[in-house]
């Protein structure tokens, strides 16, 4: 049978319905990756990685019965597209059914940091209540949000936004003359004329590190940072020292540049809310991603059109 081969664990019904239909090897539990990938190289048709692993230029080489890499993400930065295209290898990946539990977290990272959910849910549990010295917040209606990418989640993000009465505001490479949204065509303009920016794009060369001092700067001490997208968005080091000396009003972050590491900096700090990259972390979600990876490597072995095709 086909020969499937998942990078790292990702989810477990995804596992058995693969394992149904394909020969699935997980990668994660090969001791000798090498040898494994000598022995096995000339069964191996799919690849099916995910935000954390996919399938770079050396995996690529090394696997020449390679057709299609299905990934387990809407990200694709783990892949080496052009790699693909040059051998004729398929890419999917699985837009859409995250977007609105992505946007989800988004408008929740927001509401965490401004109203301190879990600076205040500590406070209650540690006992401090009965002391009684809480300190108020900040209101999240009415303030401007800024929002780095407006593709589908930048979008949702945008839409829920506007229910709590936000002005909206974006950057992209360039405008979409279709959307009423004001216009920034650089994001430290961007930064300046917001109360908390998202990043919403795809990570590539040129939004690598689009969150620098510079634009942390124009963020400004009453500002705030909401990540959804790709720890490496953000200059990391720039971020734990604009928070840490309060130059940055606060930040909620879903990722991180070396996930799973997070700088301890950050862990004494009470206007920061940290998650472990759980954006499309929903059961239903996941079971959606994962029905997708399925019908992607079905219609491909059989000749049929690909339901969500990058390359
Ligand atoms: C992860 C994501 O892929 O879709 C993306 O790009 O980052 C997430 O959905 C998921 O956590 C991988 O297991």
């Amino acid at each position: 049978s086909i020969g499937v081969l998942m990078v790292c664990p990702m989810n477990s019904y995804l596992e058995h319905e693969l394992e149904k239909r394909f020969n699935l090897f997980r990668f994660w539990t090969v001791p000798e990756k090498s040898a494994f990938l000598a022995t096995n190289k000339n069964s191996i048709r799919a690849v099916v990685g995910n935000s954390s692993a996919g399938a770079d230029a050396e995996l690529i080489e090394v696997l020449p019965k390679l057709e299609i890499v299905a990934s387990f993400s809407v990200g694709l930065d783990k892949i080496d597209l052009a790699k693909c295209k040059e051998k004729g290898i398929r890419v999917t990946n699985t837009p859409d059914v995250l977007t609105d539990d992505v946007a989800d977290l988004a408008i929740g990272l927001m509401l965490a940091v401004l109203r301190k959910l879990c600076e205040s849910d500590r406070y209650v549990r540690s006992g401090k209540w009965k002391k009684g010295d809480y300190r108020l917040t900040t209101k999240f209606t009415g303030k401007k949000v800024g929002i780095i990418g407006l593709g589908r989640i930048g979008m949702a993000v945008a839409k829920r936004a506007e229910a709590f009465s936000c002005p909206i505001s974006y950057y992209s490479r360039t405008e979409k003359p279709e959307i009423k949204y004001k216009y920034y065509p650089g994001v430290v303009e961007l930064a300046a004329n917001c109360d908390i920016l998202v990043v919403a794009c795809s990570l590539t060369e040129e939004t690598l590190h689009i969150i620098n001092r510079e634009v942390i700067d124009a963020l400004g001490p009453k500002g705030v940072l909401i990540n959804v997208g790709r720890g490496p968005h953000v200059d990391e080091p720039e971020l734990v020292s604009a928070l840490v000396e309060r130059r940055l009003g606060g930040a909620g972050l879903d990722v991180f540049e070396h996930e799973p590491e997070v700088p301890e900096e950050l862990f004494g700090l009470d206007n920061v809310v940290l998650l472990p990259h759980v954006g499309s972390g929903t059961v239903e979600t996941r079971q959606a991603m994962a029905d997708l990876v399925i019908g992607n490597l079905e219609a491909h072995f059989l000749n049929r059109p690909l339901l969500t095709p990058v390359v």
